[in-house]
């Protein structure tokens, strides 16, 4: 398949549009960065992704494929050559996808309600949310990566790409917390492999710092605080 024509609509501090620029990076695939202001949506997004009107958007020649882990499970399909991004035996690969779906619909949203959440003892019960998550997810580690250096094995796989995304953003929940909840002690594989995972070429420059999403939150609520009555 052709790697030319590639199109990525989004916007670099998004942790869904950083899953898909790792899986192109992993695949070795050139392609276009179109930055999504979202406020106004562009008449590109609206027309892309008409149904959810989100980022990210691949557009492969003039095919527009959405939601990012349905993007990268594409990317993994339509480009065979490189690293295998799906495990190729198929209770593997409906494992990836298992911790996949738990990582975007039941750990990841607790950052929101923790962000939402009013009350020191609500908040703190989230806090341990999260960290109970993370134990959950050193338990995949272990069976997914059978010793290798990724969930994926020698190389990141969809899983990695899945939970890695969102390593930034935990770095700032953190930073904003004051308290350390991927550590050597709790998790020691867990924090080994994010070691490795944000050190990887096909993922250094794509997660942005820390510093910069505070930079980002801090304008939302700025701009939050500015429109409320
Ligand atoms: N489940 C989606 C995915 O995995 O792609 C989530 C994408 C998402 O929430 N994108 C945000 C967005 O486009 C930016 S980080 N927000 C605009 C909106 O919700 O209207």
């Amino acid at each position: 398949m052709a790697t030319s024509d590639v199109k990525l609509l989004g916007t670099p501090a998004s942790p869904f549009v950083n899953r898909v620029q790792i899986a192109l990076n992993v695949k070795s695939i050139n392609y276009e960065f179109i930055e999504e202001n979202l406020n106004p949506k562009s008449e590109l997004l609206l027309k892309s992704n008409p149904v959810l009107k989100k980022i990210p958007v691949l557009i492969h020649g003039d095919k527009p494929i959405c939601e990012s882990l349905v993007i990268v499970r594409y990317i993994a399909e339509a480009w065979t050559n490189g690293p295998s991004i799906l495990p190729s035996d198929p209770y593997e690969s409906a494992n990836a996808v298992f911790w996949a779906a738990y990582i975007d619909d039941k750990w990841f949203p607790l950052f929101k309600e923790l962000r939402m959440a009013q009350g020191e003892a609500v908040k703190a019960s989230l806090v341990e949310r999260i960290g109970e998550g993370l134990v959950l997810l050193e338990e995949a580690f272990v069976k997914c990566a059978k010793g290798k250096a990724f969930f994926g094995g020698d190389s990141i796989g969809y899983l990695d790409m899945a939970l890695g995304c969102y390593l930034g953003w935990l770095k700032v929940l953190e930073i904003m917390i004051e308290v350390k909840l991927l550590t050597e002690t709790k998790t020691p594989e867990l924090f080994g492999w994010s070691e490795r995972f944000c050190a990887n070429d096909a993922v250094k420059d794509v997660l942005p710092e820390p510093e910069k999403l505070i930079e980002i939150v801090k304008m939302h609520q700025a701009k939050a605080k500015a429109a409320a009555p």
